[in-house]
């Protein structure tokens, strides 16, 4: 196989399934620039911009924003990334969103976190996150090391307000209804790797067994396959 200066990659998954514990082990074993289009949109709301102001109602319902705005900020984020092998979390999650990426890049590699509904209401009533950076703990599966502050900086750490479990459960409706199709979008595409269980630990061997054999290494060489 020919491997590709760069590498373009997609992770998928109902909310909670660990996208973001996930992408986190991947860009430090392989090197990889992350980019979470939920991170980018409670940012804006923390930072109470136009845009933020403008969704916090949707998303607090547990609704998606509209495909339009997603994708011009999404794709506007990637042209300060052209060069850099990237992981895309969140986005696309609708046909259209993935019909306005594959109009600039090729994804190389999607990966879909297949992790059962029944698993995922109790995980995100335990979450605890790190606004500014987007870390992610769990009071049983990944405590801070303090509770209620975020081990790297020492900050606050708070509840997302899409965590009520009612807004959990329109969360998992709208993947159902507007994202699974996009599975069937790039498993047409021959790049979709599934990768099904209800535990992060036992999931992550094989992510990283997949993606050994596909990342070319970093530039910078700093992150390495272990
Ligand atoms: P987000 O921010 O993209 P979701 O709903 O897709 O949100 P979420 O909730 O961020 O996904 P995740 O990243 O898949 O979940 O999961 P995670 O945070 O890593 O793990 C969840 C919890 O489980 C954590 O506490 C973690 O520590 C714990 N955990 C992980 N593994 C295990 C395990 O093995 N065992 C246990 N016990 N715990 C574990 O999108 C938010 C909103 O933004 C809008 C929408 O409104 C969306 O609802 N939005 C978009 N709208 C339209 N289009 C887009 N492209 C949009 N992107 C965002
Ligand atoms: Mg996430």
């Amino acid at each position: 196989m020919v491997l590709r200066a760069v590498f373009r990659a997609v992770i998928m998954g109902p909310p909670g399934s660990g996208k973001g514990t996930v992408s986190d082990r991947i860009t430090k074993t392989f090197g990889l620039k992350h980019l979470s289009s939920g991170d980018i949109l409670r940012a804006n709301i923390e930072a109470k911009t136009e845009l933020g102001l403008l969704l916090k109602a949707c998303i607090d319902q547990g609704q998606l924003v509209p495909d339009d705005v997603i994708s011009r900020l999404i794709l506007s984020n990637l042209r300060h990334m052209q060069d850099s092998s990237w992981l895309l979390d969140g986005f696309p999650r609708t046909v259209a969103q993935a019909d306005a990426l594959d109009g600039v890049y090729t994804v190389d590699s999607v990966i879909n976190l297949n992790v059962p509904f029944q698993t995922i209401q109790e995980r995100l009533t335990s979450r605890w996150v790190h606004l500014a950076s987007g870390r992610v703990y769990n009071t049983n599966f990944n405590p801070p090391r303090v509770p209620g502050v975020d081990d790297i900086t020492g900050e606050a750490l708070t509840q997302r307000d899409d965590d009520k479990p009612d807004t959990v459960t329109r969360r998992l409706k709208a993947y159902e209804h507007q994202t699974q199709p996009v599975l069937e979008y790039y498993r047409s595409k021959g790049v979709l790797a599934t990768f099904t269980g209800t535990e992060t630990n036992k999931i992550w061997p094989h992510v990283l067994s997949f993606l050994a054999g596909r990342v070319p290494p970093p530039c910078d060489g700093q992150a390495a396959v272990g």
